[in-house]
């Protein structure tokens, strides 16, 4: 039984995953410079015409797309084509600002479906499978997109979406669903109520689980493997490109494969736009080569990466992206070093006892920035050491500070105390208020 969703195009060799590449590109560009004011505007301005652009290589001559750049063609207005052509819309969740919208044709949700198909034979779901889909249903595209691929792989879909995590659990346990797909903070929030029920993982069959949609470390893998007694994969997207499905791991775990006949990757530096070479860590930006109704160019996600041409033991030739290591607007500036919540985690989540569930304050007093964290232990920790708490607390200060070169007040906090999420988590709170929003 083949691994792959679609052999051809999945191990194509580099040559002939270029001039397919090549081509779509050049199709795309006249598309938009034809029906995007916004595009026609912006090639013109930068004296850029659509036959500038014959080959990959040429993208670096067109302008990057930002998040606000679509706020500001607010909601329709970046859409290449008709909206009678337009049979669905969903948006961004908008924590920071306006939401923006996405469109997609027929054919754009056909692609999509294809993707996430792809994606899930990766993580080598077959229509035996039953899948558990608790991302939510509606404008995220999470639920419907997982719940389309699941659907083409011809496995059993439950569409239970976010929320009322006791039923969850008892579907789990009288369904017997194989695959869960939710975001890796609610993994850790089904398992956790799993255990206070009384349910362990002998009473549920699960064996797969497709996480994705915030950023998570190896470790918070690796303990949700444990606690759910399931394989963990990686599956990342983003609303502007389409949804889950640009990218996934697979049984090798080297990185996630991206869908890059439909999607070319950059890498690029977060500061000066410059493009990086092979290898380098920064930020990712896409541009989509067969999208109808948003075909988005050089478009910047915000999320940091690196990329990795080499062949994979899986035999898929498709490029790898690292496990996204956060975003460069997540990234906290604490009395001048740069640090990421997942540096953070990492450090907590070897520890023993740690549960996965911490939060990050930070505030400014006296001109100072203090970062406070508050981690969350099992209740095994509270019983037996009480008296360790200020030894515990000074160790995970020593490793954070080593670590990421800045101390913080560390505060063990009870069993269940820090905040639960449905959907994406909220680990950071800076109270500085340096930055307005958009
Ligand atoms: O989160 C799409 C999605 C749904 C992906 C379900 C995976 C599973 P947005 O709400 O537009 O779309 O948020 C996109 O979420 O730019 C990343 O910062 C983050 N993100 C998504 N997947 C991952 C992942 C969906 N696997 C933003 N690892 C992206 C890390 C992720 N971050």
């Amino acid at each position: 039984m083949s691994v792959y969703w679609d052999e051809e195009l999945e191990t194509m060799s580099r040559h002939d995953l270029r001039h397919l590449q090549n081509s779509r590109l050049r199709d795309v560009i006249s598309r938009v410079y034809g029906n995007v004011g916004y595009y026609t505007d912006k090639m013109k301005e930068t004296g850029v015409t659509p036959d500038d652009i014959r080959t990959v290589e040429d993208l670096k001559k067109l302008p990057f797309t930002l998040k606000s750049d679509l706020r500001a063609n607010y909601p329709f207005n970046t859409f290449a084509v008709p909206m009678d052509k337009v049979v669905r819309v969903h948006a961004s969740s908008g924590t920071t600002g306006k939401q923006t919208v996405v469109g997609y044709t027929e054919n754009d949700i056909e692609i999509w479906t294809e993707c996430v198909a792809r994606c899930l034979k990766n993580a080598g779901v077959t229509s035996s499978d039953m899948i558990h889909v608790a991302y939510g249903y509606g404008l995220f595209t999470g639920g419907l997109g997982l719940h389309y691929g699941a659907e083409r792989v011809g496995a059993t879909t439950i569409p239970i979406s976010g929320g009322n995590t006791r039923r969850q659990i008892e579907i789990l346990v009288d369904f017997k669903p194989t695959v869960l797909a939710c975001t890796p903070s609610y993994a850790l929030h089904l398992a956790d109520e799993m255990s206070l029920m009384g349910v362990t993982k002998d009473q549920i069959d699960l064996r797969v689980g497709i996480f994705g949609a915030e950023p998570w470390t190896e470790e918070m893998r690796l303990q949700i493997e444990e606690k759910l007694g399931i394989r963990a994969y990686d599956i990342y997207g983003l609303s502007e490109t389409m949804g889950p499905g640009v990218s996934m791991n697979c049984e090798c775990n080297c990185g996630l494969h991206i869908q890059e006949d439909h999607f070319l990757p950059e890498i690029i530096d977060p500061e000066t736009g410059e493009v990086l070479p092979e290898g380098s860590i920064g930020e990712l930006v896409f541009t989509c080569i067969t999208k109808e109704a948003l075909p988005l160019i050089r478009y910047r996600t915000r999320d940091l990466t690196r990329l990795h041409y080499g062949k994979c033991a899986c035999g898929r030739t498709l490029v790898r992206m690292d496990k996204v290591m956060g975003r460069s607007d997540d990234m906290l500036i604490i009395r001048g070093v740069n640090v990421f919540p997942s540096q953070i985690e990492s450090v907590l989540l070897a520890f023993d006892n740690v549960e996965p569930h911490y939060m990050i304050y930070i505030d400014r007093v006296d001109n100072l920035d203090v970062m406070e964290i508050d981690v969350e232990m099992t209740g095994r920790f509270f019983s037996d050491s009480v008296k360790d708490i200020e030894k515990y607390e000074n160790q995970l200060r020593h490793e954070i500070q080593s670590a990421i070169g800045v101390s913080a007040r560390i505060r063990l906090v009870e069993p269940r105390s820090i905040p639960r999420s449905e959907g994406k988590a909220k680990r950071v709170i800076d109270r500085r208020k340096l930055f307005t929003p958009l």
